[in-house]
Formats: structure tokens, C-alpha cells, sequence
């Protein structure tokens, strides 16, 4: 790591099979931006604990997306892939940063009220300040730019408020973070219900295509996708949304742009048109289980991984959170 190079931070919860939503919004940015960047990208562990979890599936699902991640390109000696959990400054910053975010801010956030009332009989606290600790994960490092989906935006947004705020009363002690948004692919839809963002914690499987999902089962599912009654292939989000959420992924996977999809597509039929999509996505997903296989096959690696890029994410991680201890009043650890 570079002393010079400008850092990112992102991270994915461990709350399911990661999707084609994730790899597209999110992972795919990451991997082309490993070289410029000094990269922290971090398995949010303590952030699923928001929604109940099944403690072995949660075990199992924190090394499979780190296998995935290294799948999908990232370079565990380039980047730091580490959990959040294995790294208490995490927590212990949160804890502060809880103490200067607004119930005025959190209240506001989209992300809550959908959890809210998908999980109605555990609204805890933890869910409501689920930003807070999203806050802390990324000023912890003093990230410069964070690679998102298109959802996470509001989060970012009351990063940076609190980050200034945080500066205002203590001086420069966390750097203002910006966003990176992909142009394309940065809001997958659900397959059948495209009006929704694609989640991997959708309890109908067909509105998701996971990134082990094998050939045959990513073809069905598309092949399924909701579209609508005219049999034009054109993007148009508002009124083809179906469509034009099939065009994103085609796009994305294949780097035509729409105009191109149009012309390829323009006496085709949605049923062509979305087996191409399918089989477009399937291809790109061989490689990444290939790998992904392979390394779920030596355990004793991805757990060495994880060690060491822990210990060097806490390295550091308690600069800034010496400094913030410091300027709050708190005494030193000695
Ligand atoms: P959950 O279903 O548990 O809420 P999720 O699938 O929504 O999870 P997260 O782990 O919350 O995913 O998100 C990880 C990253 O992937 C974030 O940067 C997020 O913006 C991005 N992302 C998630 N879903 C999509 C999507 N449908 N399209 C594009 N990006 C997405
Ligand atoms: N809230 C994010 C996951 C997440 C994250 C982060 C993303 C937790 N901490 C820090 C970027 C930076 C989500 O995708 N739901």
C-alpha cells in the first residue's frame, strides 16, 4: 500500500448468495479499480446481524463471499478482504458516530423503512443505526471514494454529513468521502417484480440470479423474467421496465451499449432476447465459479487470508480511531 494512491472502501453483507445486482453495481467496479486505488473491501458481518441469521449458515456464507470476491478478480495481496467483525474498531467507532447522527437523519432512510416492514417482527435498534456503523467502516480508513450501488447513496449521503459534521467541532479528522456509481448497472432489478431492486434476500428465488447459480438454472430464470405486452426490445425505464432491466444487464455483461442491443435484437422476439441474456450471463459466470470452487476447496487459505488482512486493516483502522478517541476526551490506552 502506497502512501500516495487515493483509498476506496466498500463491502457486501454476508446475508445470502451473492447476486448478479452485486457483481454488476458493485464488485465489478471494484476489481477494475484495484490497480489505481489502495483498496479496502470488506464482508460486513456485523452489518447482517440487523436481520436474524442462522449462526452456521452465516459461518459458511462470510467464507464464501470472500472466495467470491477472489473469484470475481479481487487480489488479496493488492487489496485488503478482510471482516468487519474481526476488526473491534469497527464497532468501537460506531459507537461514537452513533453519538453525533441524528434520529431526524436515520429516520429518513429508505433502506429502514424497507427493512422495517419486511421484517416487522424484529425491528431493533441495530437496523436503525445500521448507517452509523456504515459510517465508521468507511471513515475509519480515511476513504477518499466509495464504490456503490445506486441504493446505497442515501447511506453515503449521511456519511458525509456526519463526517463534517464530526470535522466542524474537532478539525479535519475523517476525510469526506465521495460516491462512485456506475452509469450502467448500478440498479439491477428483480426479475419478476422489476419495479424492485434486486436483493439476495428475497424469499423468491426467481427474482434473483446468484453468481453460483449454474447454467441451466440462470437461463430458466431469465427466461422467466417479466416483461411487457408490446414486443419492442428499446430501452425505456418508465414504461418497459421489465425490458429495459434486461438491457442493463446485457449491456453490462457484454459492454454494448442499448443502441447496439437495439439494433442486434430488432426482429427478434423477447423469448430470443432473453436467452441471450441468459446465456450472455451464464458465460461470464463460468469462469468466476470455476475459481470460486477452487478455492472453496482449501479452507486453510481463504482462513489465512482473512488474518492477515484483519491485522492489517486494524493497524489501520486504530490510527483513526486514536485520533477520534483523543479529540472526543476520552484518556489513551497507554
Ligand atoms: P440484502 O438483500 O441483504 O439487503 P443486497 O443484495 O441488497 O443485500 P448488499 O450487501 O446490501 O446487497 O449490497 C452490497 C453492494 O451491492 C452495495 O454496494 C449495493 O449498492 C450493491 N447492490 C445491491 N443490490 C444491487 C442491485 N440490485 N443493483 C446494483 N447494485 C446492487
Ligand atoms: N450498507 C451496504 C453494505 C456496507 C457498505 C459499507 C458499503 C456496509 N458498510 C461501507 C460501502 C461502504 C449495503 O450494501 N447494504
Amino acid at each position: 500500500m502506497s502512501e500516495n494512491k487515493k483509498r476506496i472502501f466498500s463491502g457486501v453483507q454476508p446475508s445470502g448468495n451473492l447476486t448478479i445486482g452485486n457483481y454488476l453495481g458493485a464488485i465489478k467496479n471494484w476489481v477494475g479499480l484495484q490497480d489505481e486505488y489502495d483498496c479496502m473491501y470488506c464482508i460486513v458481518d456485523l452489518h447482517t446481524l440487523t436481520v436474524r441469521q442462522d449462526p452456521k449458515e452465516l459461518r459458511q456464507r462470510s467464507l464464501s463471499v470472500l472466495a467470491l470476491y477472489m473469484a470475481c478478480g479481487l487480489d488479496p495481496e493488492k487489496n485488503i478482504l478482510y471482516l468487519q467483525s474481526h476488526v473491534a474498531a469497527h464497532a468501537e467507532l460506531a459507537w461514537i458516530l452513533n453519538c453525533y447522527t441524528y434520529i431526524g437523519e436515520l429516520n429518513r432512510m429508505t433502506q429502514f423503512k424497507d427493512k422495517s416492514q419486511r421484517h416487522a417482527d424484529n425491528i431493533n435498534a441495530g437496523l436503525f443505526t445500521y448507517p452509523a456503523l456504515m459510517a465508521a467502516d468507511i471513515l475509519l480508513y480515511q476513504t477518499d471514494l466509495v464504490p456503490i450501488g445506486q441504493d446505497q447513496k442515501q447511506h453515503l449521503e449521511i456519511t458525509r454529513d456526519v463526517a463534517a459534521r464530526f470535522n466542524n467541532l474537532y478539525g479535519d479528522v475523517f476525510v469526506v468521502p465521495e460516491p462512485y456509481i456506475a452509469k450502467v448497472g448500478a440498479k439491477i432489478m428483480s426479475l419478476q417484480e422489476p419495479a424492485k431492486k434486486m436483493s439476495k434476500s428475497d424469499e423468491n428465488e426467481n427474482n434473483f440470479v446468484t453468481l453460483l447459480d449454474s447454467p441451466d438454472v440462470v437461463v430458466r430464470k431469465f427466461k422467466k423474467a417479466v416483461t411487457d405486452s408490446d414486443r419492442e426490445i428499446r430501452y425505456d425505464e418508465e414504461n418497459k421496465p421489465g425490458i429495459s432491466n434486461l438491457m442493463s444487464i446485457y449491456s453490462s455483461v457484454t459492454g454494448k451499449p442499448f443502441g447496439d442491443i437495439e439494433a442486434e435484437f430488432q426482429d427478434k422476439s423477447y423469448g430470443d432476447f432473453k436467452l441471450a441474456v441468459g446465456e450472455a450471463v451464464a458465460e461470464t459466470l463460468k469462469p468466476v465459479q470455476e475459481r470460486y470452487n477452487q478455492l472453496m476447496g482449501n479452507k486453510d487459505y481463504l482462513n489465512e487470508v482473512l488474518k492477515v488482512n484483519g491485522e492489517r486493516a486494524a493497524r489501520l483502522a486504530y490510527r483513526t480511531l486514536n485520533k477520534v478517541y483523543k479529540k472526543v476526551g476520552l484518556l489513551p490506552r497507554g
